[in-house]
């Protein structure tokens, strides 16, 4: 009847279209980790959006939960939800892992109607495209397939085998993390660091090696500026074959500390994989941050960097690269708000593989 009910080739409604590009567009502001960037909108039978939402992180309401809540809070009445279409980025998952199955949750509300863009491919999680046509609701798939892919394409790479892989630097302009002396406390500002202790605070690991346990010391906990514990700890992890003193400040008395006796990351991550960790954050490990590039498994890389001149220590000792053509190339990750973030002097830049 009207233009939003003109079917595509594909058999989708422009209003649909224009609600995965709605959702796709929610779901990149989530910053990346153990789950997918993931964005939902609710349609009424006129093709008007009545909400848009989003996955929030790891532990948090799914995209189609929030889309739920946001409608009802918006005043939406439970008929007219009931007769909207779901239009997520990601299909809906039918297990319950830190949050409840987001199919039942569709089915409470009782949605007749679901597009997706693609399936998910966690073994754990999947299997709710059939759930809900076993219970009669028409669900089609495969809208902005392409857009819904790139967004989440490494952790599609990643999901079901090994944790995410997330590299986080604190470097001068020059790329150094530490001057001749070793001494790199600090190098960027205080705002830029608790940035920092933010994403330890929502990775399930931190990971460094046992060369940085014995130069460095660190605690790798995660703290507020005034240097209290924040609410989620990460583990604790250590990779390599030297032995880490008694002493030294990783091990805690938390029991979340892990030793990996390797020095092969594959193996490091299978580790850390086994005792549920989905999101590894290297933390200013210069040879690991090599090994880990080296072996492709760099899945989003993370630079703080700061306005000053050092000299000093790269962050990436020893790539082994000759010519320019050889080089690790990234592009700017625009998703979780910019690729470029200014935090006091400093910048924080985002970067994914290419
Ligand atoms: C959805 N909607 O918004 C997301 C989904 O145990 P959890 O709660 O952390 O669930 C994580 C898994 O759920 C994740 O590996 C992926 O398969 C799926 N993510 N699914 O229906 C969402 N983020
Ligand atoms: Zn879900």
């Amino acid at each position: 009847t009207t233009a939003t009910h003109h079917a595509t080739d594909a058999g989708f409604t422009l209003a649909e279209e224009h609600a995965m590009a709605t959702a796709l567009g929610a779901a990149a502001t989530g910053v990346r980790g153990a789950n997918p960037l993931v964005g939902a909108a609710l349609l009424d039978p006129d093709g008007r959006l009545i909400a848009v939402g989003r996955h929030h992180g790891a532990g948090t309401d799914h995209a189609e939960v929030d889309v739920l809540n946001r409608a009802a809070a918006a005043g939406a009445s439970a008929e007219q939800i009931a007769a909207a279409t779901m239009v997520v980025t990601l299909e809906p998952c039918n297990h319950t892992g830190r949050t409840p199955a987001c199919t039942e949750a569709i089915l409470a509300a009782g949605i007749r109607s679901v597009v997706h863009a693609i399936g998910d491919p966690h073994r754990a999680a999947a299997g709710g495209a059939h759930r809900l046509r076993t219970e009669g609701v028409e669900v089609r798939d495969g809208l902005l397939a392409d857009q819904a892919r790139d967004l989440n394409r490494r952790w599609l790479a990643a999901v079901g085998t090994r944790p995410f892989v997330t590299v986080k630097i604190a470097q001068s302009l020059d790329g150094a993390v530490a001057a001749a002396d070793g001494t790199s406390q600090w190098i960027t500002g205080a705002a830029a660091r608790e940035d920092g202790h933010r994403m330890r605070m929502l990775a399930d690991a931190v990971l460094v090696s046992t060369g940085t346990v014995l130069a460095d010391d660190p605690a790798l906990t995660a703290r507020h500026p005034d240097g209290s514990l924040a609410a989620r700890q990460p583990r604790r992890a250590v990779m390599g074959l030297r032995p880490v003193p008694a002493d030294a400040a990783i091990r805690g008395a938390d029991g979340r500390f892990h030793a990996l006796t390797t020095r092969d990351p594959d193996e490091a991550l299978a580790g850390l994989y086994a005792v549920g960790a989905r999101h590894v954050l290297i933390d200013g490990s210069p040879r690991l941050s090599v090994a880990f590039a080296r072996a492709g498994l760099i899945d989003e890389l993370v630079v703080y960097q700061a306005p000053l001149l050092l000299g000093g220590r790269p962050a990436f000792p020893d790539l082994g690269l000759s010519t320019l053509g050889e080089a690790l190339r990234f592009e700017p990750d625009e998703a979780g708000g910019g690729a470029a973030t200014r935090f006091g002097p400093d910048t924080r830049l985002r970067f994914l593989p290419v």
